[in-house]
């Protein structure tokens, strides 16, 4: 059986690196700042991680590494948004509080796969 057969831990949907500015607080504009981030995908949440370097999916478990800040993705809006960075592939994620992310990478297979595994979530809490 999987070690989660209680289905109380959250399950791990992805993990990565991406690069990501927040461009509003509570629908207030911020000035970008650009920065490789951890990225970690758990069950209804986005959460970011400092020092990528010290980061790997393995070593990444509740508790043991802090994070950065995390998003929760109930009501949340994804969109593609090139025309708000000359960085290429990028899109912003709305939270329903009015934080506003914008997530990059250069590989392009990578980011649409954060796209969809990102959506999905947002698509599977509407649902609830
Ligand atoms: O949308 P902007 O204002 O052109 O964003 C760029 C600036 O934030 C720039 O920093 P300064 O605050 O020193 O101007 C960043 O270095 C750039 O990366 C930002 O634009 P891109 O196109 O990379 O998202």
């Amino acid at each position: 059986s999987s070690p989660d057969s209680d289905g109380c831990t959250p399950e791990l949907e992805k993990a990565g690196l991406l690069n990501k500015t927040k461009i509003a607080e509570g629908g207030r504009k911020l000035r970008k700042n650009w920065s490789p981030s951890w990225v970690v995908l758990v069950g209804n949440s986005l959460v970011f991680f400092k020092d990528p370097k010290s980061q790997t999916p393995s070593s990444w478990k509740p508790g043991n590494s802090r994070p950065e800040s995390s998003v929760d993705l109930r009501g949340g809006k994804l969109q593609w948004a090139n025309e708000l960075s000359s960085k290429k592939n990028v899109f912003k994620l709305r939270t329903v509080t009015g934080n506003e992310f914008l997530l990059q990478s250069e590989t392009d297979s990578l980011i649409r796969e954060w796209y969809k595994t990102i959506q999905s979530v947002i698509d599977r809490l509407d649902r609830e």
